[in-house]
């Protein structure tokens, strides 16, 4: 039930007054708006079987969020139809009582959350039991406009959220390579294109239909794909096949960080590229926060694998600026990527003994391999710490990606990725894997107990971590 700290006053704040007078004489009374103080006339829109009134509901003369009111009047018989959308506003005194925070320093707070210019900043009220007072700030970073609210007494940002309306489309895809989807690890990079089957999958999020741009995956390779219907259907023979994987696998992944509960992890449209590189290797480059794949032997970007190792890098920087400042923690950071591809695997392919969900990249590293199965690394070794420490980032990850994996058998994948997640945001940037290894069990213990963070102690003693 609605209620309201607004004392009835007549409906004067109108444009078009002789207009809703006289709909209002042609209809019963009891349908006129019994508390009119409050709103305004925002729009006033025919259509073919009646005109619509809406109103923006306010409270002190500033605009309540979220509160609406519309009148349709059906062109027919007169008849009014109210849809009453307005908010309790309760506890907030009138004339900007508490307004301690400017305009500008409200501005000032959006722009540093959002990373875009502001634009429009207006006085809001919050409703609800306790309603206050708030800057509304729109601001237009490259990924679109994003309305961030600052408490006008304390000048906390309250909320941001972008207004850009997403879109879908449709791609085909590996899910998460050939090798693994089809069991067979015969394939190779010259097989001809009618030995490999293809999954069409939703791309979500995408700003508009016609690019590989949207909330968690930019393509800025060259020559990008487009298609006004969001139709990106291509085979591996084709230049946009890899384009299309890189914007489904990296956005995939960031959905299903979201679906944890994690709301700023690399919370943003990542940039990738599936050109310029030759090399048969990819990487993430910090610097200018972009993914980039190779394209030689097996092109990179055709194993998921791949880009979750990759995406595992851009997760990790975002959450410990400069993540990797020695070689543990780049070895971390090489482990977390192989194992990030293993947990995003799990997700969508059985783990058999043609391709152990261990064994990464099964379809990249059919062009370097020999033996079966084909795999870049693993995720199952018995390398210890510090005896087998090489000094080289990818060999010394197999001992963390190790320990992760034991976590993973041991949690479940859903509490074990929460806790791998949630420790990383207590890194720090130069870690050893002791250090790290000590964060992510104390991370188990708050988040589910004893015999969670005993199990993840074990996991890290069996590589002699801790
Ligand atoms: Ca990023
Ligand atoms: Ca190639
Ligand atoms: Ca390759
Ligand atoms: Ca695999
Ligand atoms: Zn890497």
């Amino acid at each position: 039930m609605k209620s309201f700290a607004i004392p009835v006053r007549r409906l004067c704040t109108l444009g078009v007054g002789a207009a809703l007078l006289a709909v209002f004489a042609a209809t019963p009374a009891h349908s006129e708006p019994d508390a009119t103080e409050g709103l305004t006339l925002v729009s006033v829109q025919d259509s073919l079987l009646g005109t619509h009134f809406w109103y923006e509901q306010t409270f002190d003369g500033h605009p309540v969020l979220g509160g609406f009111y519309a009148k349709h009047v059906d062109k027919a018989s007169g008849a009014v139809t109210v849809d009453d959308g307005r908010k309790a506003v309760q506890g907030l005194a009138r004339g900007l009582r508490g307004v301690s925070v400017t305009a500008a320093r409200a501005d000032a707070s959006a722009v540093q959350q959002t990373g875009g210019g502001a634009y429009r900043s207006r006085l809001v009220v919050v409703p609800g039991g306790a309603a206050k007072l708030a800057w509304q700030v729109h601001t237009e970073p490259a990924t679109g406009s994003v309305s961030t609210l600052v408490d006008a007494t304390s000048g906390a940002v309250i909320s941001s959220t972008s207004l850009v309306k997403h879109e879908t489309g449709t791609g085909k895809v590996f899910l998460p390579n050939p090798v693994v989807a089809q069991q067979n690890n015969t394939l190779t990079d010259s097989s001809p294109n009618s030995a490999f089957t293809y999954n069409t999958v939703t791309l979500n999020g995408l700003y508009a239909k016609n690019k590989l741009v949207g909330g968690y995956a930019n393509n800025v390779s060259k020559k990008p794909v487009s298609s006004s219907s969001g139709t990106y259907s291509y085979n591996r023979t084709q230049a946009g096949f890899a384009q299309v994987q890189g914007y489904f696998h990296i956005t995939t992944a960031e959905e299903y960080i979201q679906s944890l509960g994690f709301a700023n992890v690399n919370n943003e449209s990542q940039d990738y590229q599936t050109t310029g590189l030759t090399d048969d290797n990819s990487f993430y480059d910090p610097a200018v926060d972009k993914i980039t794949f190779g394209t030689g032997g097996v092109d990179d970007a055709e194993d998921a694998e791949v880009i979750w190792h990759e995406y595992g890098h851009a997760i990790q920087d975002s959450q410990v600026p400069n993540f990797g400042m020695s070689e543990e923690a780049g070895a971390i950071g090489e482990g977390f990527g192989d194992y990030w591809a293993y947990t995003m695997s799990q997700a969508v392919s059985p783990n058999t003994t043609k391709t152990p969900w261990a064994c990464i990249a099964d379809w990249d590293s059919v062009s370097y391999t020999s033996g079966t199965p084909h795999c870049l690394r693993r995720t199952d070794g018995t390398k210890m710490y510090p005896g087998d420490l090489d000094g080289e980032v990818h060999d010394d990850g197999e001992i963390w990606s190790r320990a992760l994996q034991d976590v993973n058998i041991a949690l479940g994948r859903t509490n074990a990725n929460k806790v791998i997640l949630e420790a990383h945001f207590s890194f720090a940037p130069d870690t050893s894997m002791p250090a790290a290894a000590n964060k992510t069990v104390a991370t188990a213990q708050a988040l589910y107990g004893t015999t969670a963070a005993n199990s993840v102690k074990a996991a890290f003693h069996a590589r002699g971590i801790i």
